[in-house]
């Protein structure tokens, strides 16, 4: 079987999660030995290159790492589709890429949203019959081993926990986003380290109230623009620290050296996951409290403790009173103990997942070869 070419559509839709997941699959596919070429389409380059800032230097039509990366304007370029067209979270490649893909007789995949609703495992590789004659796919990353697995880059843990063994790299990163020197001195002597990345109506207060009171110091690291009304500087043992936004390299040793990461959407939940720590999920909010079932879900496939499971919904309820009161259980000295356990536990079983992007390029070959 020849090896793979691979174009991926990606509409930004709103936030970071968009681009943060296709980029990362993209990389990922690039380095696999089975794919010859991949290009991804993006409509939105200023908040790519957020994430990616080597892009500020690549010109029109270049490629970083690998990717070759096209700018998806209404009026794009005419290009001929590769053998597998993913387009991430029916995000609708343009009209006339589609009339190509019947004649090149593509592989058409929608990447979907990451969920661990049971309803998932029936759904995932499911084909539609389209219009036009050709079949799209529909590929569920998720939880379990009868979906498509989580995004995991080969030698990931190996390559965390060697970073992790350099306490020289931990310093240089906490440099490079500006944290004042006692508390870099502060957290390399055991100070928690906790990352704050949430969508506005967290109850970011009740952390602070709970780490506050704590006999451990704790530094809170606040990504630029993120809970705005929480008050920066120090606040009994917690100081609160604003940080720059980092390359997701960076984002990802950051969630690596935390002993705490509140994590939103899609991708930082899945990276958090593999920093193998206590964490603190804020999914994106949906209508009619639709996330709250998913959230659910999540909790039902988890580990975790009741008290945890109870925490989790209290900061996605926005409600600040009784999250302050279970956070305080829950990093009493015996409950963060059994939260710690389960977190790393949970990390080293979602380990032996298929990786999604190796799923997906086994996915295609059985589907090219039939
Ligand atoms: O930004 P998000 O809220 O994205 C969301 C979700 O994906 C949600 O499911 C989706 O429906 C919505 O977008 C449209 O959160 P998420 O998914 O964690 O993505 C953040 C990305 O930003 C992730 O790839 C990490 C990256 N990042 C950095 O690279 N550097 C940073 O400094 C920060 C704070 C984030």
């Amino acid at each position: 079987m020849d090896r793979l070419s691979i174009d991926i559509f990606c509409r930004v839709v709103d936030n970071f999660g968009d681009i943060g997941v296709c980029w990362r699959l993209a990389k990922q596919l690039a380095h696999t030995s089975a794919v010859k070429a991949v290009r991804l389409w993006v409509d939105d380059l200023h908040s790519f290159a957020r994430i990616e800032p080597r892009l500020n230097a690549a010109t029109a039509g270049a490629s970083v790492d690998e990717v070759a990366i096209v700018h998806w304007t209404p009026s794009p370029p005419d290009l001929v589709p590769h053998d597998v067209v993913i387009e991430a979270f029916a995000c609708d490649p343009p009209p006339r890429f589609i009339e190509r893909m019947v004649e090149q007789d593509s592989l058409w995949i929608n990447l979907e949203y990451l969920s661990a609703e049971p309803w998932v495992e029936s759904c995932h590789a499911l084909p539609s019959l389209q219009a036009n004659g050709l079949s799209k796919a529909f590929f569920f990353p998720g939880f379990t081993p009868v979906t498509g697995g989580l995004l995991h880059e080969p030698n990931l843990l190996l390559d965390r926990d060697a970073w992790l063994a350099e306490p020289a790299l931990r310093d240089g990163l906490l440099r490079n986003i500006g944290l004042p020197e006692p508390h870099i001195a502060a957290l390399l002597s055991g100070a928690r380290q906790i990352l704050l990345f949430a969508y506005p109506q967290v109850p970011a207060t009740s952390l602070l109230q709970a780490l506050a009171s704590q006999a451990t110091p704790s530094v809170i690291l606040v990504p630029t623009g993120v809970c705005p009304d929480l008050a920066r500087g120090q606040h009994g043992a917690a100081y609160v620290h604003d940080i720059p936004f980092v390359d997701q390299p960076s984002f990802d040793r950051l969630l690596w050296s935390s002993d705490l990461n509140c994590v939103r959407g899609e991708d930082s939940l899945v990276r958090a996951l593999w920093a193998g720590k206590p964490l603190l999920w804020h999914i994106y909010p949906q209508d009619d409290n639709a996330h709250m079932a998913k959230l659910d879900a999540w909790l039902a496939l988890s580990p975790f403790q009741p008290l945890i499971a109870d925490v989790m919904r209290a900061w996605n309820q926005s409600s600040t009173q009784s999250s302050t009161t279970l956070l305080r259980q829950a990093l009493a000295p015996h409950a963060w103990a059994e939260w710690q356990a389960g977190s790393a536990h949970w990390t080293r079983q979602l380990a032996q997942l298929p990786d999604l992007a190796g799923a997906l390029v086994s996915f295609c070959l059985q589907r090219k070869e039939s």
